[in-house]
């Protein structure tokens, strides 16, 4: 018995330690970060800017107004250590604005706290009405709302409802041979996001390519990004293919991004987003460095770039005699001379009598004798009184009053109609499909990688909420630079977010404010325990201080002993 509470005891808290490590190890990013991440995962990421903060001590860059909210930790305006905040976390985050480490066609921090390479359109939206059809939202350059990183800025969209379209060109136009490209940026949706884009388009290069005049139809070869509108959350990723018949370009849309997107867009993070695509036509696009959707451009995008080799020919229709009946009633069948299609469904049932006492002469109601007509009942006006029906009180205990029905069952006799039973038709010719003839719309491009070659990326959006953060844009044809441009920009906000989660008991807290049902998860993970824990381990003194008399131990014996001596 003492063994066995003992080991009770053990199992109690060793399942406590584990709910409490359990608790502890629940890192509020994790669900995020399990997707298998890539090159720069998050170790290396921390440690690339430990190597950076040392290698760079006194490299914050003299930020004119650097707001003074600001702290060494980076925590925002309102939160330095917030409750369950690590004070001590030594995120002396110093920022050192990202160089990029090798060749680039374009790479844009926002730190200067300019526009100077953007260009914000001037012109209309085409096809609108001429009040909404200007863009007119206002872009700023701005530190985070949150979780600031000292010396950083990013681009942040403005206004409400209106249209935004700001273009900046690359160094030198991407064209599309032998390298592949890869496009990355993040996004922070500061204020949720309601309806609203935060993709990007690659503008093609063309000699009309002016971005003063940027709007929703200038030619773009590639768009990518997150997009959002009442329950629909996408991830763009759609490119335009030209027909080398026609001419014609049409637009790819790869498949849908296989991640719980809503959570990425509503935690109001800083994400970031890349897309890579290489020349092989495989691409992939990744979240925080974790791979969401790859595919291959020939195969996994909406239309196919390929038409079908053949069709079906318009011209062929089906012959009128075309049987497509697979069974029919078997004409050799004859309906057995017994079956009489006449029989009811339903019968009387011979076998019910009427129940003995069956008031057959009874009303089921009758007028209630103890009514009275009422005082102020005027004939002229109401009509001729006339007492209320009540249940007739004879049938209370009778087992029924009026007429009688006999109940009815199914009966064994019915057959219904006859019909003959179905056999193979012997004429059956298939479901009929018009005949295949070759395409005159056929092309095979094998390297739709090879696209139009762009000169400049833009953003051309439209929000019901305002405040979407850009930051780290980043054109390149090879991913390492654009994972150590990550580890040197996104990395880093990524820290000092999460240094400023606030702790697991926070967190619990602010889980149950929106979720009260989480209560009872938590009382029956660590109440119950811990109950159980006192129920079963508390020392029972009247068991273990004195020992039964007659109990056969030599331990019991002796204090027997003991206890008699001192009585004599
Ligand atoms: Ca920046």
């Amino acid at each position: 018995m003492k063994l066995g509470r003992s080991w009770m005891c053990c199992l109690l808290l060793s399942s406590l330690a584990l709910t409490a490590l359990e608790a502890h190890n629940e890192d509020p990013e994790a669900d995020f970060s399990v997707l298998d991440t890539e090159d720069a995962g998050e170790d290396e990421i921390m440690a690339m800017m430990k190597e950076e903060a040392e290698e760079d001590e006194a490299m914050v860059e003299e930020e004119e107004e650097e707001d003074s909210v600001l702290t060494d930790n980076g925590a925002g305006e309102n939160g330095e250590e917030k409750d369950g905040t690590d004070a001590n976390v030594s995120f002396q985050v110093t920022y050192k604005t990202p160089v990029p480490t090798g060749e680039v066609y374009l790479a844009e921090t926002f730190d200067d706290g300019t526009l100077d390479r953007w260009q914000v359109s001037k012109t209309m939206k085409e096809d609108a009405d001429e009040e909404i059809a200007k863009y007119d939202g206002k872009w700023a350059v701005e530190q985070l709302k949150e979780n600031r990183v000292l010396g950083d800025k990013g681009l942040v969209l403005k206004s409400r409802a209106k249209h935004h379209a700001i273009a900046a060109l690359l160094n030198k136009a991407f064209v599309f041979g032998e390298e592949p490209l890869v496009l990355q940026y993040e996004v922070n949706f500061q204020d949720g996001i309601d309806c609203g884009g935060a993709y990007i388009k690659l503008l093609s290069d063309s000699p009309s390519l002016n971005l003063e005049h940027f709007h929703d139809r200038t030619s773009y070869t590639i768009m990518f990004g997150p997009d959002k509108c009442g329950e629909d959350y996408k991830l763009h990723f759609i490119f335009r293919h030209q027909n080398p018949l026609n001419k014609d370009l049409e637009e790819k849309h790869a498949k849908r991004a296989d991640v719980d997107l809503k959570k990425i867009y509503m935690d109001k993070k800083t994400h970031l987003y890349t897309l890579v695509l290489n020349p092989d036509n495989s691409y992939e696009m990744l979240i925080d460095q974790s791979s969401v959707s790859r595919g291959n451009l020939l195969h996994d995008v909406v239309p196919p770039v390929n038409p079908t080799k053949e069709i079906d020919d318009p011209k062929d229709s089906k012959p009128e005699d075309w049987d497509e009946k697979a069974k029919i009633p078997d004409p050799e069948a004859v309906k057995p001379e017994d079956w009489d299609e006449e029989a009811p469904a339903k019968i009387e049932d011979p076998e019910a009598l009427k129940p003995e006492g069956w008031l057959d002469d009874e009303p089921e109601f009758v007028s209630d004798p103890n009514a009275e007509k009422p005082e102020d009942w005027d004939e002229e006006m109401d009509g001729e009184w006339e007492a209320p029906q009540i249940p007739n009180p004879l049938c209370k205990t009778a087992p029924g009053c009026g007429m009688w029905k006999c109940p009815t069952i199914n009966n064994p006799q019915y057959k219904g109609k006859w019909k003959a039973p179905l056999v193979d038709n012997p004429n059956y010719q298939g479901v009929w499909s018009p005949k295949k003839i070759a395409n005159p719309e056929f092309f095979e491009d094998l390297h739709p990688f090879r696209m139009r070659s762009f000169r400049a990326v833009g953003l051309e959006l439209w929000s019901m909420t305002s405040d979407i953060y850009f930051d780290n844009f980043i054109v390149t044809s090879q991913k390492e630079v654009a994972d150590r441009w990550a580890a040197d920009s996104w990395g880093l906000k990524k820290l000092v977010a999460s240094a400023n989660e606030p702790g697991v008991f926070a967190q619990l807290m602010l889980a149950a404010e929106e979720r009260p049902w989480l209560w009872v998860i938590y009382i029956l993970t660590v109440g119950l325990p811990v109950g159980l824990a006192v129920l079963f381990c508390w020392p029972k003194k009247a068991e273990d201080e004195y020992p039964k008399e007659g109990s056969d131990s030599a331990t019991n014996k002796q204090a027997v002993r003991k206890r008699r001596v001192r009585k004599d």
